[in-house]
């Protein structure tokens, strides 16, 4: 799926602004007859959660009704016509015109419905039904029934399973976009480095071609004639090659623009340019390798979360907190919990961020109630995050989960089958879990990196450093002998209530936050085998209630909800930033 592009042969509208609302407490919608149009209960902005636009709304996991009226004249023939949602969290049932145009599960990925018979000259209505119902064979799951051996289940008001609130709604743009009807379908990069060149092999498919052809030309340098080559049906090119390549990497995010034609008798009927960067990504012994040089992923978990726009980042703050990871020195981020924007994507590849991409597969537990649904989801979301993320430089890892409750042996046969999933879709990137376990995480055997959440000196030896700090390295010790593989500190943090302060520092001050990250940082730093650290979290974020979480908040991070710094934002600069670390 190719995100919506705007030139010649494509167009693409934006429908952000004021859609209809309507709750449907008694789920009546359906019978009704809503998808026809409804009577609006309130006016709702799109792109943006529900739930902290209303009061009323805050706890209200649906179902819930969206409409908006558009209108459409086009003298476009010969055309597609696609309505694609970025993200509607959690299941979404769209009409077109009282046409029941299909249905999606699950948020934060990408999905369309071909329209052109629906549309209407002059005014048309959209319409969607949205619901984030919190069940157990749902991913993530919620409402799980605890499980006294395992300490889980629901602790939390919403009843989820993980620490962050289950936003509900169209929380991504919607587009209204064209193609030609003959049209580019898909692409696929893969990059590889020879001596001073850079290989670039483009895979493009494309629908009704059996007269036409395919040619792709990269620019930015003068040899443009030279590398335009042709391409048959869903076979890749002839490899082209870039010679005195500028590769891409963290200080020197060097990207190219691939221009892709689809052409006939002379004729171009099609054409979809994206940015790629020329780098390789492996893992030798327990080394990460980028471009064929160690690498050590330095940064943050995040969240997609914002006061009043909920599980969505307008632009403004997604470039400040670019702006603030640069600030404090980061090259990194995992997409806790979720595969993150397209536009989130798309700024990590011009700005050099290392990108452990995860799928919404938070919480996940095995016992037998629910668990091939589970499992079928999982293997749709991988998919899906592939699929969607594939092209980007950014992207050097996949994720296929967070902290699994994973000591059922059930658990290895599923993510045996997601990863053997995820490498038959990519053949180029590790792919790894991030797990509470650590050396018990048998699926570790047979990934590719072992990623670890640590939280000594918080939720285990409460406040008191000195006997965390030593437990911590033994145990990354015993992990990385046990596996022999690079170790990723995926998480470690500590909440600080933003102006709390205390001396010695204590739990839950801005002091205590500070001197915890950076004494776990001289741990990391000294193993060899430790390929990156991710700090927990970038900004507080919001959770369901909880008594552990005053305000229905998660204090862990290093900016506030507003992105302002707390003190460990400072120490953290001193530590990786222009004067720190490198
Ligand atoms: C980790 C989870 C993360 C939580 C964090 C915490 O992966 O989602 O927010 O703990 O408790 O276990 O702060």
């Amino acid at each position: 799926m190719i995100y919506p592009q705007k030139n010649r042969f494509r167009m693409a509208l934006e429908s952000s602004g004021k859609w209809d609302f309507r709750k449907d407490t008694l789920s009546q919608g359906l019978w009704k007859g809503w998808h026809r149009g409804f009577k609006k209960e309130k006016t709702l902005r799109v792109p943006g959660s529900w739930n902290e636009q209303s009061p009323d709304l805050m706890n209200y996991l649906g179902p819930a009704w969206y409409q908006k009226k558009f209108s459409f004249h086009s003298t476009l023939k010969n055309h597609k016509f696609f309505i694609r949602f970025d993200s509607v969290n959690y299941h979404a049932t769209v009409w077109l015109n009282n046409k029941k145009l299909g249905s999606h599960e699950g948020g934060h990925l990408p999905f369309e419905f071909e329209v052109a018979r629906y549309l209407r000259e002059g005014v048309n209505l959209l319409v969607v039904r949205v619901e984030g119902l919190l069940r157990p064979d749902r991913v993530p799951p919620g409402n799980v029934p605890p499980d006294p051996k395992d300490s889980f289940g629901n602790q939390f008001n919403p009843p989820v399973v993980y620490d962050f609130f289950p936003f509900c709604g169209i929380q991504r743009p919607v587009w209204l976009y064209t193609t030609p009807k003959e049209s580019i379908e898909d692409v696929t990069v893969t990059t590889d480095i020879r001596g001073k060149s850079g290989i670039v092999r483009v895979q493009a498919r494309a629908n009704n071609t059996q007269l036409a052809n395919i040619r792709v030309s990269l620019e930015g340098f003068g040899w443009k004639s030279a590398l335009e080559s042709s391409l048959r049906k869903g076979k890749s090119s002839d490899a082209l090659v870039v010679p005195q390549a500028r590769l891409w990497a963290p200080r020197s995010p060097h990207l190219y623009r691939l221009t892709v034609e689809l052409r006939r008798d002379g004729k171009t009927l099609d054409q979809v340019r994206l940015p790629v960067g020329i780098r390789t990504i492996a893992v030798k012994g327990s080394r990460l390798l980028l471009n064929g040089k160690q690498v050590f992923l330095r940064g943050f978990g995040r969240h997609e979360d914002y006061p009043g726009f909920g599980r969505h980042l307008p632009p403004v703050v997604l470039r400040k907190d670019y702006r603030n990871m640069e600030w404090v020195g980061a090259n990194s981020f995992r997409t806790t919990h979720y595969p993150y924007s397209d536009q989130d994507m798309d700024l990590a590849d011009k700005k050099g961020f290392l990108v452990i991409d995860e799928t919404p597969a938070v919480g996940l537990f095995f016992s037998k109630a629910g668990l091939k649904k589970r499992l079928a989801l999982c293997r749709q979301f991988t998919r899906e995050m592939i699929e969607r993320d594939k092209n980007h430089p950014s992207v050097v890892m996949w994720s296929l989960a967070n902290e699994p409750h994973s000591r059922k042996p059930t658990a290895v046969p599923f993510f045996k089958s997601l990863a053997a999933l995820a490498r038959s879709l990519d053949k180029t990137r590790p792919v790894t879990l991030v797990s509470f376990l650590g050396s018990t995480e048998e699926s570790f055997r047979f990934l590719d990196a072992v990623c670890v959440n640590r939280y000594y000196g918080w939720y285990s030896e409460p406040g008191d450093l000195p006997k965390a700090i030593p437990r911590l390295s033994r145990d990354l010790d015993a992990i990385h002998r046990k596996f022999r593989k690079p170790v990723l500190v995926t998480e470690f943090g500590a909440d600080a209530i933003p102006g709390s302060h205390a001396n010695p520092p204590a739990m839950f001050s801005e002091e205590y936050q500070a001197e915890m990250l950076e004494r776990y940082w001289k741990v990391i730093r000294d193993k060899p085998y430790v390929a990156g650290a991710h700090v927990w979290n970038l900004n507080d974020f919001k959770t369901a209630q909880a008594t552990h979480r005053p305000n229905g908040m998660n204090y862990k991070g290093i900016f506030t909800r507003n992105r302002k710094p707390k003190r460990a934002a400072f120490q953290l600069r001193k530590l990786w930033g222009p004067t720190g670390e490198r």
